[in-house]
């Protein structure tokens, strides 16, 4: 048994006493032990037999007895009575986003709710807003995630924070196996693609078998569905597959190279290795007459042997990255460490969780040296949005904040001002005194073309305007977008100098890759923000950053790329 099947059994305890509604201390207790059983390099079974676990930090004498339980029998008679307690169909509802097991358990001690329909069915007759601690926000949320667990089975796609967390969790988990030598993550979410079909993780081993077993012991897998000596394919848990390749160390580049992708990119490579008298495949090059394989150490090295610089993988869709490679005038792709601030955020002034110190110390944890506070304007009163009176009484404290000045970076003030039918929410007269404007749409999503156009043209005309946030709207897996003439917002982002997000929510990625590539071509600014409502989103940066790069985006075309000062003076233009 391996320490994450532990972990995991603790996880699932946890749950179960969440949702029978026992004391929160107590579930806390059991999640605090498994993240630290996760990430224990000594072997839990053998701490046990020693009788050592409880000089694991955060392991007291009941859990180590529950976790010896699991040791010995494969499980743990508390999780077995609670699930005997509770009715199946709860565990369909977990899979709700942004529905924890205490919510779940809440929604069936007091309405009965026992499964998806009744959740839905309940929440479109208003019951669940009468709860306490839920509301109108939270009932909201729970259709959206329903629509969204229906458009998601239909489209079968995940969104790039889930896959980026659990692809993290196994390749992490494969990599502890003392078989494996190496292991990455390949497929569309190595490309960084917006959303992911399944999950491909590449293996060096010299022991395929053993760790393919491995691989199907995993406690998510719910089916096998692909079970050959090098190949394997899972469902998990969460509806999601994964495939695992194994191979040698030898041919460990070359298949990483393939299975990494694209098809379309695979197809070009493989055609300059003819050309050059080789067959490429996932075991290396293979020369065409005395058919001898020669093996590759790093991807570099097989495009070294093509006649190629190194290709990033987020260019590796066959859009010119490969005429651009052999011209020598490949992007040099703006990274993660370039970005310098976020200057879409919001606080608990509006509808986020944190206070701005809260935002602005995660913030600088991030390395950041400024961000900006763009909570809602007034009209949009779902999220509390601030009246000119709380606006100016956020800024007291934003000053305040920067005037003690130990946070380790500046605030700039913000606003993310609505674009109503006619006007934008605030008068230029209060614009004009806020640091950064950020102008988006969050009404009439099914006006016709020149309704919205005319509406988004006013704003980005507005001199007090510096962003358009998520310029389209669309929601992946939920709704497309408004209906915009996205040519002609480039063109507008061009003349009035209005810099165009690239939102990095892992549902919106608005712009997405081919927009915010095509506007950078035609010479538009971008800002790369993550629209926080939580110091944790902070780090969706990751996100935005992934389709910069399939933009083929460089750091001087990213306004949050700018130091502090040279952002004020583009923002004062
Ligand atoms: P996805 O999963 O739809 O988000 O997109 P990808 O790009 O991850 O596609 P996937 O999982 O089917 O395959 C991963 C990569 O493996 C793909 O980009 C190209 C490579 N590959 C090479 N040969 C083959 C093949 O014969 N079939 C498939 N499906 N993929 C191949
Ligand atoms: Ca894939
Ligand atoms: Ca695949
Ligand atoms: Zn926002």
């Amino acid at each position: 048994m391996e320490n994450y099947h532990v972990a995991w059994a603790l996880q699932e305890l946890a749950d179960l006493l969440d949702l029978t509604g026992e004391s929160p201390f107590k579930s806390r207790a059991y999640r605090i032990a498994a993240r630290r059983i996760e990430s224990l390099t000594d072997d839990l079974a053998e701490l046990y037999r020693e009788g050592r676990l409880t000089e694991i930090d955060g392991i007291g004498k009941s859990i180590a007895q529950q976790i010896g339980e699991y040791l010995e029998t494969g499980t743990i008679s508390l999780a077995q009575q609670l699930k005997a307690e509770l009715p199946a169909g709860l565990f369909s509802i977990l899979t709700v986003p942004g529905l924890g097991p205490r919510r779940v358990g809440q929604l069936y001690a007091e309405l009965g709710i026992t499964s998806l329909a009744e959740l839905e069915q309940a929440a479109k007759e208003r019951r669940i807003r009468r709860l306490k601690g839920l509301g109108v926000k939270v009932e909201d949320a729970i259709l959206a995630g329903i629509a969204r667990i229906a458009n998601s089975e239909s489209s079968g796609r995940m969104l790039l924070n889930m896959a980026s967390e659990q692809a993290a969790i196994l390749r992490e988990r494969l990599a502890r196996h003392p078989l494996v030598s190496a292991v990455e993550i390949a497929g569309s979410l190595r490309r960084r693609v917006e959303t992911i079909g399944d999950l491909d993780l590449v293996a060096a081993t010299a022991e395929p078998h053993k760790v393919g077993e491995f691989f199907k012991s995993f406690p998510e897998s719910v089916e096998i569905i692909a079970d050959g000596p090098t190949k394997l394919s899972a469902i998990h848990r969460s509806g999601f597959q994964v495939d695992l390749r194994l191979v040698t160390a030898e041919q460990f580049a070359s298949a990483w190279l393939h299975f990494t992708g694209s098809k379309a990119h695979n197809i070009r490579l493989r055609q300059l290795a003819k050309a050059a008298g080789f067959r490429l495949s996932e075991y290396g090059l293979e020369n065409l007459v005395d058919g001898s394989v020669t093996t590759v150490e790093t991807e570099a090295e097989l495009y070294a042997r093509l006649g190629l610089p190194f290709i990033e993988p987020e260019l590796r869709e066959d859009r010119g990255e490969i005429e651009a490679a052999q011209a020598g005038t490949l992007p040099k792709l703006v990274t993660r460490a370039q970005i310098r601030g976020d200057l879409h955020m919001h606080s608990n002034w509006s509808d986020g969780t944190a206070t701005i110190a809260q935002m602005a110390r995660a913030a600088a944890k991030l390395g950041y040296e400024y961000i900006a506070i763009c909570d809602h304007s007034q009209s949009l009163k779902v999220a509390h949005g601030l009246d000119w009176e709380r606006l100016q009484a956020q800024h007291r404290e934003i000053r305040e904040l920067n005037r003690q000045g130990d946070l380790g970076l500046k605030i700039l003030t913000g606003i993310e001002v609505d674009i109503l039918a006619d006007r934008l929410d605030f008068p230029d007269e209060v614009l004009a005194q806020i640091d950064v404007v950020v102008a988006s749409i969050h009404s009439g999503f099914r006006q016709s073309q020149e309704q919205i156009m005319a509406r988004i043209e006013m704003a980005m005309r507005n001199p007090h305007v510096d962003i358009l946030a998520h310029p389209t709207g669309r929601l992946l897996n939920r709704r497309d977008g408004y209906a915009v003439d996205i040519e002609r917002i480039i063109d507008l982002a061009v003349e009035t100098g209005t810099v165009l997000e690239i939102n990095s929510f892992p549902d919106r990625l608005d712009l997405n890759d081919l927009t915010a590539r095509k506007a950078l071509q035609k010479g538009a600014t971008i800002v790369i923000n993550t629209d926080a409502h939580h110091s944790e989103q902070l780090a969706y940066m990751d996100f935005g950053v992934g389709v910069a790069r399939r933009a083929w985006a460089e750091s001087h075309q990213i306004l949050n790329c700018l130091d502090y000062q040279s952002l004020l003076q583009r923002l004062n233009r």
